[in-house]
């Protein structure tokens, strides 16, 4: 291997590594890249351990198929291919196109999601497409076009956030999920800004703020219109702004009327006086920002909810100007691509829209299709799971780049749903637990071992190349589209070279909302990204969105007016605790990478509850003690870790992990009616202490 600038496999920080020959016998080594501006050299202990699973003994390097007997068994690559072109032609045969469905994820390359969507509508012609974003920052993605017209997770560059007055970072812990990005939070206090932070956990990204509030879960809506109603009875809505950029204030005005202080303290437990401070504090300078991420958004009300706190950048003139605006902070690697390029059940590339009939004619144009013959929109990722195998569900399924057995919301529940399946495969570098129910697992190469192009949070499109070989037995996620879709009969049109599909994804994206026409991969080579939308070769990219007017025709932003209503599940008698979940710093999404790397698993080894020590006492628990936790959809078991960081009546578990301690076995799967995003963040539950070993569970 040679020397090459690269960029982290995981988060949607995409920090800047160089990856470098190890010494004999050891992985390659990683180092922080100082050039570049997102992390400035900094990674956090994922990134610094990424190149632990390239070794071939720490992942998959032959095809499997399930056996007679029910075993995985090594197989060749073109028998393990042919079985799965076969099951998904009986499937459309049988029961219709839509029977063939994909599951795609947010770490996958720009060039594999566009080329995953184009084979579903056009080598399978299912609508059944969907993938992990929704379960990721949808509620935000549609607050976001709904409010501005567009949805790019990050209107401005992260090293914006130092120049602002004040930041409300809203359900979101980057001292743990995106770690070199705290810099610019403390650089943001450095320069005589604030930091408000809204968790119901007192995290290590609480620590660093002048203010916290510390709400119920699933309270965040009614926080927020406290905050506006606030912000109107004080007098700090900026009219000007209002009337020149927005539309739709009076409707805003009249449900924040509707929450005031005293109300919004009841219903989510922030006192009174805290709410004041952080309007006196978001009003003190001419600039703020709102940063949202999964914490409000994983709710069955997370697209009203991120309405919400938009409204409130509206109301007091912070959007649509330099240094101000809302933002969500993305998460997977490719998280804001993957959400661009046609991976959604709706969605053709470029953000395109599948029922909209000149956009239908553009991407069927590119593809040399028939409009026609496009399907139409499908289900959503949840949706798509839980009808899997069932009368106008799914028959066959290919996964790639997630794990749902242990990432989906009732996950018990999705588990059973592929089980149905006719068929499962797997495209995976490890075998992940979904892959373990998979009738064929492809062995896959990994970001070191493959060009491609990923899209970071805030927009910026950069250029991972290969450094190395991926072992022998190993094949690329594009080649398997490739080599699918000429067993499905269609042999051109799905290239495995990424730069020849980067470029087709260009044209397909021309003059639609994320263009990256002018992007190509020589402009990104030595460069530190370029930001969408980019039309021609001599556009300079645009770091920053709507300085000048909104993405709707008419330019203005829309206010969401939102009212509060409960979560899906409060909690009552049977189930008197509340449930959130989330992350460690250690340990990447489902874990099926993190938990591989012995450094990462040594320092956050397993699952487990953290409660409030009033809790506990009410328990009779007392730190490590094995807790039981049940739900209306399954039971958990899991070590306590007792802290004071955490509301008595809310209990906090990471879902890294699968088996007894799996925290989807907990969670529930209401979905916003918008977004389609399941209730994550919010669940009802019984907390125990578990029974001795070998007895009985109630
Ligand atoms: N270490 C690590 N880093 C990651 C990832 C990972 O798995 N591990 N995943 C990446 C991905 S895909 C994502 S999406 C991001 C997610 O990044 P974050 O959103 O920062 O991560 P979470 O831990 O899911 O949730 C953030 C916070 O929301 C709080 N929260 C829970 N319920 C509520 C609520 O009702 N209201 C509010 N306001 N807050 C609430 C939790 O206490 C938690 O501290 O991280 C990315 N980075
Ligand atoms: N309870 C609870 N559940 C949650 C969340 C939560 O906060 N609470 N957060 C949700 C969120 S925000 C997310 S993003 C999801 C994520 O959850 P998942 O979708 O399960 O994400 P990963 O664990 O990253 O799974 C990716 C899988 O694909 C593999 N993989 C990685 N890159 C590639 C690639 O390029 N090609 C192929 N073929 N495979 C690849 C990995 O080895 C891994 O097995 O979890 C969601 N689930
Ligand atoms: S913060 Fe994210 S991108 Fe940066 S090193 Fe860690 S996991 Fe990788
Ligand atoms: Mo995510």
């Amino acid at each position: 291997m040679t020397t090459t600038d690269t960029h982290c496999p995981y988060c949607a920080l995409q920090c800047g590594m160089r990856l470098a020959p190890g010494a004999a016998g050891e992985p390659p080594r990683i180092t922080g890249r100082e050039e570049f501006p997102v992390n400035r050299g900094a990674l956090c202990g994922k990134g610094q351990s990424a190149a632990a699973l390239l070794a071939p003994a720490a992942r998959l390097t032959e095809p499997l198929v399930r056996d007679a007997a029910g075993g995985l068994r090594p197989a060749t690559w073109s028998e393990a291919l042919d079985r799965t072109a076969e099951a998904m032609r009986r499937a459309a045969e049988t029961y219709g196109p839509d029977a063939a469905g994909v599951f795609g994820g947010g770490g996958l390359t720009n060039e594999k999601a566009y080329l995953l969507g184009k084979f579903a509508r056009v080598a399978l012609g299912s609508a059944a497409i969907d993938y992990n974003g929704r379960f990721c920052m949808s509620s935000a993605a549609a607050a976001s076009r709904a409010a501005f017209g567009l949805d790019r997770g990050l209107p401005f560059p992260l090293a914006d956030i130092p120049r602002t007055g004040c930041v409300i970072l809203v359900g979101s812990n980057p001292a743990e999920t995106m770690p070199p990005a705290v810099r610019h939070l403390r650089e943001l206090r450095e320069n005589g800004g604030t930091l408000i932070v809204v968790d119901p956990r007192r995290t290590r990204t609480a620590e660093l703020a002048d203010l916290h509030l510390q709400p119920l879960p699933g309270t965040d809506l009614a926080l927020a219109l406290g905050l506006l109603h606030l912000v109107v009875a004080d007098g700090h809505v900026d009219e000007e702004f209002v009337a020149a950029r927005t539309t739709g204030f009076e409707a805003a005005r009249a449900t924040a009327m509707a929450h005031w202080p005293e109300r919004v303290e009841a219903l989510t437990g922030v006192p009174v006086p805290a709410q004041r401070e952080a309007v006196r504090l978001f009003t003190a300078r001419p600039h703020g920002m709102v940063l949202t991420a999964r914490g409000p958004e994983q709710q069955s009300k997370g697209t009203a909810t991120v309405g919400a706190w938009i409204d409130l950048c509206l109301a007091t003139g912070r959007a649509g100007r330099p240094y101000s605006g809302y933002g969500c902070l993305t998460g997977q690697g490719n998280g804001q691509g993957g959400r661009e390029h046609g991976q959604k059940a709706d969605q053709l590339p470029g953000y395109r829209s599948l029922e909209d009939p000149a956009d239908r004619a553009a991407v069927a144009a590119v593809w040399g299709v028939d409009p026609g013959h496009l399907p139409r929109s499908g289900t959503s990722a949840y949706e798509l799971l839980d009808r899997a195998g069932r009368p106008g569900g799914v028959r066959t399924l290919l996964v790639m780049g997630s794990n749902p057995v242990v990432s989906a919301p009732d996950a018990g529940h999705v588990t059973r749903r592929l089980q149905t399946l006719d068929h499962l495969v797997v495209c995976d570098f490890v075998l992940s637990e979904t892959a373990r129910l998979a009738d064929v697992v492809l062995p896959v190469a990994q970001w070191a071992e493959e060009t491609g192009t990923l899209t970071n949070l805030e927009g910026r499109v950069l250029l991972r190349r290969a450094a190395l070989a991926p072992p022998p037995g190993v094949r690329t996620d594009l080649h398997v589209l490739h080599a699918l879709a000429a067993r499905l009969g269609h042999p051109h049109g799905f290239p495995e070279d990424a730069e020849e599909v980067f470029t087709e994804l260009r044209r397909a994206t021309a003059g639609a909302p994320a263009d990256y026409a002018g992007i190509s991969y020589d402009r990104l080579t030595g460069e530190p990204g370029l930001h969408w939308p980019c039309p021609d070769p001599g556009h300079p990219g645009t770091p920053r969105l709507f300085l000048d007017r909104f993405a709707h025709p008419d330019g203005r932003a829309r206010f969401a007016a939102p009212t509060h209503r409960p979560c899906a599940e409060e909690p009552d008698s049977a189930y008197p605790t509340r449930l959130t979940t989330g992350r460690t710093v250690h340990h990447y999404q489902s874990g099926a990478q993190t938990r591989r790397v012995a450094a990462l698993t040594a320092a956050d080894p397993g699952p487990y509850v953290e409660l409030h020590p009033e809790l506990a006492d009410t328990l009779g628990a007392g730190d490590g003690d094995l807790l039981l936790v049940t739900s209306r959809r399954g039971a958990a078991t899991a070590p306590a870790r007792l802290t004071k960081a955490i509301r008595p009546d809310t209990v906090f578990m990471p879902f890294h992990w699968p088996g007894e301690g799996r925290a989807n076995s907990l969670t529930h799967a209401a979905l916003d009616p918008v977004s389609r995003m399941p209730e994550f963040k919010v669940c009802a539950v019984r907390v125990e202490k578990a029974p001795p070993a070998g007895e009985a569970r109630p």
